[in-house]
């Protein structure tokens, strides 16, 4: 049903922009890249991505044409390096592309001020968008809504349920973001385990959601079974917040082991937390960071060790899978491929929510030995 009116929407939006003038859409020969993403990951047991698989169903032949607007890339909010990194990559696209790219995005991780602003994006007739969402649910009317203007909808980080967008951009499986920082939290709390919890970002988020419920399935493993999970609690990607949270796990549980913080805003706030609180090698704060932010606390040994992929090159991806959907070179089918720039080619999936997804690659391990090799 889903994908009917998606070949509806695409058919028309195809109609549309082949009515446009033709612009050049040719793509920088791919160049060389820092990007974990792209590296052979190191330290990590992290399982490997599946090479995109070979494809009977050839993508539809480029139009040549393009939109004239401009297109938005919308994080979940503005001020978070993570989102700001995932900018730059969406711009370095866009120079390739020969497109505007705008970055908007609301104050706080809040679907209700996204929805805002969303709506009032809509009404200006982007190219296409290419949202973080905060809830999976809330927006897809809002979703639904730009699809039937003939907007593509791109999500990347964190997914609108797939009645709401046209693809998403996943940063790396679900279960192996999950389970990689269960391993992570095993190794530091050593052999003997003890008590964990997890510091997420807000209580709605899709990408935070699904990777907790991984680590829950993790832990109930035999492996695990020396961890006990004390408490979730939400520092909602404010650093304040996340700071006074932090605060309040290892003060209320003494004998905590290890922080989880599946969220670049959280990790860094309960690193500093644990630091300011004289607590280095008694609590030890892992997760999913950013190495600009976690260089000082892998060095002190706050957070020996934490995972990520590229920020950057999920923007870029973003960027070229929207740009390739609003050009209706894919239509939104699986198995349909394209090429996105100096990344290379890849595949739309069929995604474990029922949606469609193309997946950038695999979560790599920051520790001592390699931190410093990264700047992002
Ligand atoms: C924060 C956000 C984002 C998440 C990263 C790991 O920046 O919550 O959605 O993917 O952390």
């Amino acid at each position: 049903m889903k994908h009917r009116s998606f070949s509806l929407v695409l058919t028309v939006l195809v109609l549309l922009v082949s009515a446009c003038a033709p612009a050049a859409t040719a793509t920088e020969p791919p160049a060389a890249t820092e990007a974990p993403a792209t590296e052979a990951p190191a330290a990590t047991e992290a399982p490997a991505t599946e090479a995109p698989a070979a494809t009977d169903a050839p993508a539809t032949e480029p139009s040549a044409a393009a939109c004239e607007g401009d297109y938005v890339l919308v994080p979940k909010n503005l001020g978070n390096p993570y989102f700001d990194t995932a900018n730059n990559g969406a711009q370095e696209a866009a120079g390739e592309l020969g497109i505007t790219v705008l970055y908007q995005g609301s104050a706080t991780a809040d679907a209700t001020e996204q929805i805002t602003l969303l709506n009032s994006l809509i009404a200006q007739q982007p190219c296409g968008l290419a949202i973080s969402a905060n809830d999976a649910d809330a927006l897809v009317p809002t979703g639904q809504d730009a699809m039937a203007a003939s907007i593509p909808i791109v999500t990347w980080d964190s997914a609108i349920a797939p009645d709401g967008r046209n693809i998403h951009i996943n940063q790396a499986e679900t279960a192996g973001i999950g389970a990689i920082q269960i391993q992570m939290a095993s190794e530091l709390a050593g052999e003997d385990g003890g008590q964990i919890a997890i510091l997420s970002a807000t209580s709605t988020a899709p990408n935070q959601n699904a990777w907790i419920e991984v680590m829950q399935e993790e832990l109930a493993k035999p492996e695990y079974s020396n961890l006990e999970l004390v408490e979730i609690v939400y520092g909602d990607d404010d650093d304040t917040k996340s700071y006074n949270e932090a605060q309040a796990l290892f003060t209320k549980y003494p004998d905590l082991e290890v922080i989880i913080a599946p969220t670049t805003v959280g990790i860094a706030a309960s690193a500093r937390a644990v630091t300011d609180a004289n607590l280095i090698d008694q609590v030890f704060v892992t997760g999913l960071g950013t190495p600009n932010q976690m260089r000082e606390y892998v060095h002190s040994g706050a957070s020996p060790q934490f995972a990520l992929w590229n920020p950057g090159d999920l923007g870029y991806l973003a960027v070229y899978a929207m740009h390739t959907l609003a050009t209706g070179q894919i239509t939104a089918e699986a198995g349909q491929t394209f090429e996105a720039g100096r990344l290379g080619e890849y595949t739309v999936e069929e995604d474990a929510d029922g949606g469609l997804s193309i997946l950038l690659g695999t979560p790599f391990v920051f520790n001592a030995d390699n931190i410093d090799d990264f700047d992002f």
